[in-house]
């Protein structure tokens, strides 16, 4: 059953960041209050030599309310007791982009294919999310696999986000651009 408590929410068991890293599509995103990545998104990983994970992000964001643009993003991870638990400390190639920091949980994947993120940025006082994204990884650009569905589907709905995912499309006009300047 779903209490959609924050401090309920199940993560990924054993997380293995190491196995985690590459690149990861975002086939499905449910947005959070003041949008910013709207689709193209593709985020890779990396394990630095410290131990530390790290990321950049691009995709077609959206700037000043209503100007879409290309941009690269960049990520930190600090680790908490729970190793699929990370605060995300997150600024863009061009200080006109989002900066800030969000919870990072991974919630489910299978390192191969799939990958469920989630991050609660506003608890409300009766414990559920008042402000929250979550993004739908997959490592095949063309999307989840047929047998993965069921499984992502039912983390949608132990995240209480079910029904409100939008696709993320990816047509391909920004792998050629990392940044378009303003
Ligand atoms: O899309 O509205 C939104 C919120 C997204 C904020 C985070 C963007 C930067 C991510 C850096 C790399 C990790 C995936």
């Amino acid at each position: 059953a779903q209490d959609c408590q924050v401090a309920n929410i199940q993560v990924m068991q054993n997380f293995n960041k190491t196995m985690y890293a590459g690149t990861w599509y975002a086939v499905g995103k449910k947005d959070p209050d003041g949008l910013f990545l709207l689709d193209n998104i593709v985020a890779t990983f990396s394990i630095g030599e410290d131990g530390k994970m790290t990321a950049t992000a691009k995709g077609r964001v959206i700037i000043l309310d209503n100007w879409e643009m290309c941009a690269e993003m960049f990520g930190t991870f600090e680790e908490t007791p729970e190793p699929a638990k990370f605060k995300m400390k997150y600024w863009g190639a061009a200080s006109y982009l989002q900066s800030g920091n969000d919870n990072h949980w991974v919630i489910d994947t299978d390192y191969d294919n799939y990958a469920i993120h989630y991050s609660c940025r506003v608890v409300d006082t009766d414990g559920t999310c008042l402000d929250s994204y979550s993004l739908i990884f997959s490592r095949h650009p063309t999307g989840l696999r047929a047998e993965d569905q069921p499984t992502v589907t039912q983390k949608k709905l132990e995240l209480c986000l079910l029904g409100k995912y939008r696709r993320v499309p990816h047509t391909g006009e920004m792998r050629f651009t990392s940044l378009l300047h303003v």
